[in-house]
């Protein structure tokens, strides 16, 4: 059999493993800054704006959750950073708001319920305190609080260092101290004991030890956003670097804690405070990209492993993005920690900030500066792929394949697969099958 390969395919990684493209179909526009996003259902959303709202999306109408403008310390970079649903909101009506504080500027992870009589709304006077965290120098703070799969909750701090381009970040490599809170992933059981019980099998449990019980892994800059494979419980973390690497974390559900994913010791797999003692402890990234000094402005946003039904295509894939850039990508890692990572050719020129994950496993994500909130979707054109592979001669596709695709192809003629930009167009004659998997074997 013979295959041609158009000088337009990215590598041969990408014919044993055919890539969904990715597009963004807009759900609803207006948003002031919205930096975070909670999926109630397919029709029903909350998003978080930084000026202190959570905005309600129900049916395509626009309305105010909450509004805690009051309690944040500034509008646009310094109001709300993240929030989630509790895994029972249906049922208690539990939110957790991670925002900062006017006054001081502290971290505080706070609690509101929904109104009880009116679903649509929360009332300001439901706070409840859950966690406060200083941040004296303002700085970096993350901002992400979720559930993970244990039903604990988590959250990462920044290392409150203000990160200025050219400068030196984290000085006083508060991320590697373990008597500070700064640059960490903190883990809580909220619903063991009030405000708070700390999981029995935390690292640091032992209230001897000098290290806060709260602390569940270290070394992190400014872990943006993060989350759980809800397949397979593996936890996805992406790293905003400092002037050089944006960094991807991969951290195996069964990996003990604490994880020290090395900031300042390395920014991405590459060293940078020199003053580190040699270890060899340090979680490395799955991947890191050159950040802010290879010419480009950038800012990793960690995102979701798919796991909906609407695009089995996707099925297995990570979806991350580059705030700074507007760019995604799409990776997948197979089991012996291989993986393919491909940059999509969507590339809206905004700002993809954060995105959520529906029950249903499907995928959103919102875009901070033109105030946007998108469903992931993928590409196809349905009516095209159900054309004649032999005739005429060359048939294009257009679409991303499924395992319905089978064909044989006779010589001399050729299929391309066209995807949602010309970016990756493959040329090939004989027996083609698209497996479930979306791989293609010839
Ligand atoms: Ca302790
Ligand atoms: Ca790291």
């Amino acid at each position: 059999m013979i295959r041609y390969f158009s000088l337009l395919l990215v590598s041969c990684s990408t014919l044993l493993a055919q890539t969904p493209n990715l597009t963004l179909e807009l759900i609803t526009s207006g948003f002031y800054r919205p930096c975070d996003v909670a999926v109630v259902s397919d029709t029903k959303f909350l998003v978080a704006q930084t000026d202190g709202k959570i905005k309600l999306v129900k049916n395509g109408q626009l309305t105010t959750f909450l509004d805690i403008g009051s309690k944040i310390a500034d509008p646009d970079w310094g109001g709300i950073f993240g929030f989630t649903l509790h895994p029972q909101y249906e049922t208690n009506g539990y939110i957790y708001v991670h925002y900062s504080r006017k006054g001081d500027m502290a971290s505080l992870i706070a609690r509101f319920t929904r109104n009880s009589a009116n679903p649509d709304v929360a009332d300001l006077s439901s706070e409840v305190s859950i966690l406060t965290i200083p941040y004296p120098n303002g700085g970096h703070r993350s901002g992400r609080v979720g559930f993970g799969p244990d039903g604990y909750l988590y959250i990462t701090t920044g290392d409150s260092s203000p990160g200025a381009r050219n400068s030196i970040g984290d000085p006083a490599k508060l991320a590697q101290n373990l008597t500070d809170l700064h640059g960490k992933l903190l883990r809580i059981d909220v619903n063991g004991g009030f405000p708070y019980a700390i999981p029995p099998t935390n690292p640091f449990a032992s209230p001897a030890d000098g290290v806060p019980d709260e602390l569940y892994a270290l070394g992190l800059r400014n872990p943006w956003r993060w989350s759980f494979d809800r397949q397979t419980g593996d936890f996805w973390l992406g790293d905003v670097g400092q002037d050089d690497w944006e960094e991807l974390n991969f951290t195996s559900a069964n990996a003990p804690a604490p994880q020290n994913y090395g900031w300042p010791c390395y920014e991405g797999s590459h060293t940078y405070n020199t003053t580190c003692p040699p270890g060899s402890t340090y979680h490395m990234p799955l991947l890191d990209y050159a950040g802010y000094s290879s010419g480009k402005d950038a800012s990793i946003t960690g995102g979701f492993v798919y796991r909906g039904s609407k695009y089995p295509a996707l099925r297995g894939w990570y979806v991350y993005a580059d705030y700074a850039r507007g760019t995604y990508w799409t990776l997948k890692r197979e089991t012996n920690g291989t993986f393919q990572n491909t940059q999509q050719s969507i590339s809206i020129s905004s700002s993809p900030v954060s995105f959520g994950e529906g029950p249903d496993g499907e995928l959103y994500v919102v875009s901070l500066l033109d105030g946007k909130l998108y469903r992931i979707n993928v590409y196809t054109i349905q009516s095209v792929r159900n054309g004649n592979w032999n005739s005429p001669s060359t048939w294009n596709c257009n679409c991303v394949p499924t395992s319905a695709d089978v064909v044989t192809v006779s010589t001399g003629h050729t299929v391309t697969v066209n995807q949602a930009s010309s970016a990756n167009l493959l040329i090939l004659t004989g027996k083609i099958q698209i497996s479930a998997d979306g791989k293609l074997t010839f």
